[in-house]
């Protein structure tokens, strides 16, 4: 035993004092927090009464009886979620319309009145029990807008809110994210149907309390909404974050459901109070909610990569939602599509270069701050500089000439999040290249370039706000994806298809049946001039490889269309071109088609650009055959369009018709309606 000690004493005293690490930057993220950033990955459920109503955003009114799922299976959903890597699920226990997934005590509005397992279901309970034998996370969904509750806008819809929440928190384990919805119809802002009332989203929810009845029930949980407290919005639902990503938030100025969030907080701040990361949301399809009609909508593998390059990698958590169909299953095509991403990821991250590669740094603090440290996987063991040393340069020599395309860095975040700007360069037969010009970094960054040949690569952290910290490195080469052809249209109804950057070939169909190289290939732009679906397909002959396949609906061509209201500006809104708007000055926008067609309904590109105004929220479409009789033919909401701004479809009963308008009734910040892109739907289903 002695001897032990004294060998332990003389090996002590060979390795020297030890150095002690950095001083923290903060803010630096809590336990939970902590414990959320390696999550990275996990999955968004969107499944209650919108998948039978077929709608986005529900009235309230609507029935329980119609909540009726004929297959409900939620360790189906578990194992893709595991199968796809991620690491949680996140349920809407309660969407805007307040149906409740599990039987409430608070409410008749729940599960426990629908045919779902003659009203003894509980979804939540059976979620549960899918994620505990999968070994996932759950976390709650929670609308604290709420379009059924005769109470909403009251102080006792508030203690409402709370019993609910205490039976999602104490009845159903561990919880790890609590999610806030910041949409609410209550400010006139997004303008809700049924539920109208006023609320001051800031004082109404009493959020310190609620905060503090979470933190209670479930003290390793993460809050989030727009503003956090402890994971914020990204500020879109594209699921990107962006170049610059702070964590860092001025965390006392923000509130869930503040309409200049986006613009002015969604990025982080560098000199935030707070740590309160990212999380970016997005649905794997257009909407949130399961609509047949989207099925051919799911998102392709590039756009999925898309999304993970630019949440994951920078510096952000990502959140991909299932809209779960009416049987209670997440549709196969969305199986497949998530798998074909997960298969990719794996691809592009197989080999890390790095491990065979020499490192050196311009600067090292000390024992166990090496540079190595950032070739393992073990969390807290990081390469640091000496304090007051921000310039730093590290060198990465290949032992032989290697072609890359992807470089990864993650700073050591508990210590606060430090880099402010690097640069990433590489040694090819014309010296050194700049490869990316970067500014954060955060919990992970990862960089896409083209393929280049190179010996070396230099990483230089030119710009922190104190010494900085890096824990991981990684360097790839990732195998080349073959994106889908892009398609664009003329008033005239030419389509052209392009493939951006390359000069492969294109293979399209017109009758709805999948191209392959022996269907037509493109050659030049194809005129289309009815309704009809076109897909078409990549193929690159020197590899062989072939792309997914892009579908688009395409209709009538606008040849002979004409806006009534003499403003050369309003062709905007029937141009074809998806970037280009109008904004009205009367609130509608009056067509003539030039001729008598037969329609079944229109659609509606609300203006692409995020922070313009006019967005459409309510409207009423009309048509006509003389231009001075007019009939409607559809009055309703575009639910949540201010966040997610996709093209409308709204369809009716066939009707002739010359000339149609659409009228804005309400958009989301009360100024006058804008039109990106109208048309209409001439095909019958
Ligand atoms: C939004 C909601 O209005 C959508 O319906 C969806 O739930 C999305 C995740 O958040 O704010």
């Amino acid at each position: 035993m002695k001897k032990c000690l004294l060998l332990f004493l003389i090996v002590c005293a060979c390795q020297g004092p030890g150095v002690a690490p950095p001083a923290p930057v903060y803010p630096i993220p809590s336990e939970a927090q902590l414990a959320w950033h390696d999550l990275e990955y996990y999955g968004f459920v969107h499944f209650n009464m919108n998948t039978f109503s077929d709608m986005e955003w529900g009235m309230g009114d609507e029935d329980p009886a119609d909540f009726n799922p004929t297959a409900l299976d939620t360790r189906q959903w578990a194992k893709v979620a595991k199968e796809a890597g991620m690491k949680g699920i996140i349920i809407t226990a309660k969407h805007h319309d307040g149906f409740c997934l599990w039987p409430s005590a608070y409410t008749e509005h729940s599960v426990k009145n629908s045919p779902w397992k003659d009203g003894k279901g509980d979804l939540i309970q059976e979620l549960r029990e899918a994620c505990e034998e999968f070994g996932l996370k759950m976390g709650i969904y929670y609308s604290p807008w709420d379009r059924n509750h005769a109470e909403y806008g009251t102080p006792a819809y508030i203690t409402y809110m709370r019993n609910q929440l205490t039976e999602l928190l104490t009845n159903y384990g561990e919880i790890f994210e609590v999610w806030f919805d910041g949409a609410n119809g209550g400010t006139g802002f997004y303008g809700g149907a049924n539920e109208n009332r006023y609320v001051d989203k800031l004082t109404y929810y009493d959020w310190p309390n609620i905060y503090a009845l979470v933190r209670e029930l479930q003290p390793g949980a993460v809050l989030f909404s727009d503003g956090g407290p402890d994971v914020r919005w990204v500020g879109n639902e594209e699921g990107y974050a962006y170049e610059t990503t702070w964590s860092n938030l001025m965390r006392d100025s923000v509130y869930a459901g503040m309409p200049e969030y986006p613009e002015k907080y969604a990025s982080g701040q560098e000199a935030g109070t707070h740590w309160v990361p990212a999380e970016a949301d997005v649905s794997i399809r257009p909407g949130w909610y399961y609509h047949e009609y989207e099925d051919h909508k799911v998102k392709t593998l590039p756009q999925l990569l898309d999304i993970y390059y630019n949440s994951i990698g920078r510096n952000a958590a990502l959140l991909i939602n299932f809209p779960v169909d009416r049987r209670g299953l997440i549709h196969e095509k969305d199986v497949e599509q998530i798998m074909k991403l997960s298969t990719k990821i794996k691809e592009d991250f197989a080999v890390d270069l790095a491990q065979k590669a020499k490192l050196s740094a311009s600067n090292e603090r000390g024992r166990g701050f090496e540079i190595k440290q950032v070739l393992n996987e073990e969390k807290n063991k990081y390469w640091a500089a000496e304090d007051g040393v921000i310039h730093n340069e590290i060198l990465i020599q290949f032992p032989k000439k290697q072609s890359i395309n992807r470089f990864m860095a993650q700073e050591h975040i508990a210590l606060g999040q430090r880099v402010k700007a690097f640069t990433l360069e590489a040694k090819t037969e014309k010296g050194w290249e700049l490869i990316h010009n970067g500014t954060t970094i955060g919990a992970k960054r990862i960089l896409r370039f083209e393929d280049v040949d190179t010996d070396a690569l230099r990483f230089t952290i030119t710009d922190a706000k104190a010494s900085p910290t890096i824990s991981r490195i990684g360097v790839y080469h990732a195998p080349a994806l073959l994106i889908e052809p892009v398609l664009e249209r003329d008033k005239s109804g030419a389509v052209t298809l392009n493939v951006p950057g390359s000069n492969v070939d294109i293979y399209y169909t017109l009758d709805g049946s999948n191209p392959s190289i022996n269907s037509i290939k493109y050659e030049r732009p194809v005129m289309v001039d009815q309704a009809v679906q076109l897909r078409a397909i990549s193929h690159d002959p020197a590899t062989g490889q072939l792309s997914e396949i892009l579908v688009q609906d395409v209709d009538i061509a606008k040849a002979k269309w004409k806006v009534i209201h003499n403003i050369p500006n309003a062709e905007k809104a029937i141009d074809e071109d998806p970037n280009t708007f109008w904004q009205s000055t009367g609130d509608e926008l009056t067509v003539d088609l030039g001729e008598i067609i037969t329609i079944h309904g229109f659609t509606y590109l609300p203006p692409q650009n995020r922070y313009m105004s006019g967005v459409i929220n309510r409207y009423v479409f009309q048509s006509s055959m003389d231009g001075r009789n007019w009939t409607d033919r559809a009055l309703g909401e575009f639910s949540n369009i201010y966040n997610n701004p996709i093209e409308q479809t709204i369809r009716f009963d066939g009707v002739d018709a010359r000339y149609f308008r659409l009228r804005a009734l309400g958009t989301t910040d009360g100024l006058k309606g804008s039109f990106a892109e109208l048309g209409v739907i001439t095909r019958d289903n």
